[in-house]
């Protein structure tokens, strides 16, 4: 009732948004959407301090509680890419040029190309120049309602550049709205100067260069590349096992050209996520079902190399495998910033229903990276909010190329 609206009760909030459809993403409610239609939210110290029908609202200072109407539009949760390498200088369009002409990603990298191009050129950069780039690239993400981030080390290669990328992640988190993870990829690529003595470079990754990135509190996680052209499973282990003695959670680039039994490794050390995938086979999808370890799809990555093989969608599905969707934006293999074409492509690409999707970039995505207080629009959590000139969830998916986000909260605030 109206009257019992505007009594001085304990309920002062900071921001009430009315006339809601909202795409909670909370899977208590329903296993699509989690629609409250005809809702209304309420934020208080940056997280949702209410949700409902308006019709259940109880009863708040009506005087002091600054509100908007969202139109009868639809609220999401603030969307969540949780794989990207966002810090990096230089540019590989030539080497997409040579793919085009047939050579192939792992002969380019075999020739010195691919990741060891991008190692020159981030070497070189200062920290400011890094920022810039990598500013550019969050401010794209940021535009179509991504709140959080995370970004991977893995073009430095070495102790100083190593850290200096994560202590640009770390600069870009602070001085921007977005929330920014970080995580240590050391073991991404061989440098040049170790080659042939790959196990001394591990050796280096998992002493010297761990220990600076935790002492000086750069990493929110590990990860590591266990491929034929990246690190074998053995190595990985001791990346991973370098990881644990720091309490650091690991995830895995794993079974993205052939399979490695990554997947099974990660899910061994009840990792938050195993990424790509695409030749994950069924023991593997298991072992990830059994850790509760999440499966990142990168539609962007298998897109741009054109592969053919598809992640066994079916299986992650049949064992209840969490799915998310990441951009793996990056300049050799997904140079796409675009979550909401990755939302896409998870439709055209892996068939997955435009609410997979949505779950894949916020509920999903926010367990990847180990987060219990978002991806979902529910009471306790933060209030990271998208709101969309939409008349569906599925348009996210579905439309491209007209930027329909209307405004974004992240804790709460409005940039
Ligand atoms: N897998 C990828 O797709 C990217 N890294 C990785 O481990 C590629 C990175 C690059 O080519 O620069
Ligand atoms: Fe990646």
């Amino acid at each position: 009732m109206t009257q019992s609206k505007v009594s001085h009760s304990q309920n002062e909030w900071d921001l009430l948004i009315t006339d809601a459809n909202i795409a909670t993403m909370d899977n208590s409610i329903d296993q699509a959407y989690g629609t409250i239609e005809n809702a209304a939210l309420a934020i208080k110290d940056g997280y949702i301090a209410w949700l409902g029908k308006q019709t259940d609202l109880p009863a708040f200072d009506v005087f002091a509680t600054p509100t908007i109407s969202a139109k009868g539009q639809w609220l999401t949760p603030g969307l969540i890419d949780c794989h990207t390498h966002l810090v990096f200088a230089g540019s590989r369009a030539e080497e997409f040029e040579q793919r085009l002409q047939g050579v192939s990603y792992e002969q380019i990298a075999a020739q010195g190309g691919g990741i060891a191009s991008t190692v020159r050129a981030t070497r070189e950069a200062d920290h400011e120049t890094l920022f810039v780039l990598a500013k550019d690239r969050l401010n794209a993400l940021y535009s179509e309602g991504v709140s959080t981030v995370e970004i991977k080390s893995g073009y430095g290669l070495d102790c100083e550049n190593e850290i200096k990328i994560l202590e640009v992640a770390r600069l870009l988190g602070e001085n921007h709205p977005v929330d920014v993870k970080t995580t240590f990829l050391g073991a991404h690529a061989l440098p040049l100067e170790y080659q042939g003595r790959s196990d001394e470079y591990i050796e280096l990754v998992c002493t010297d260069m761990l220990e600076q990135v935790v002492s000086a509190d750069l990493a929110d996680a590990v990860d590591a590349f266990c491929e034929n052209v990246g690190f074998s499973n053995e190595q990985t282990r001791r990346v991973f096992n370098a990881a644990k003695k720091h309490n650091l959670p690991v995830k895995c680039h794993a079974e993205q050209l052939s399979n490695q039994q990554g997947a099974q490794l990660v899910a061994e050390f009840k990792g938050l996520s195993a990424d790509h995938i695409e030749y994950l086979d069924e023991a593997g999808v298991k072992a990830m079902a059994d850790a509760g370890t999440v499966a990142v799809l990168l539609p962007g990555a298998f897109y741009f190399l054109r592969e053919t093989k598809q992640p066994p969608i079916s299986l992650l599905k049949q064992y209840n495998v969490p799915i998310a969707i990441s951009t793996d934006f990056n300049p050799g293999t997904s140079p796409l910033c675009s979550l909401q074409l990755m939302m896409n492509m998870g439709c055209t690409l892996f068939r997955l229903t435009p609410a997979e999707t949505l779950a894949a970039v916020t509920r999903h995505a926010a367990m990847a990276l180990g987060l219990a207080d978002r991806g979902m629009l529910k009471v306790g959590m933060r209030a990271d909010i998208a709101h969309w000139q939409i008349s569906h969830p599925a348009q996210l998916s579905y439309q491209l190329g007209v930027n329909k986000l209307l405004n974004l909260w992240i804790l709460g605030r409005l940039n």
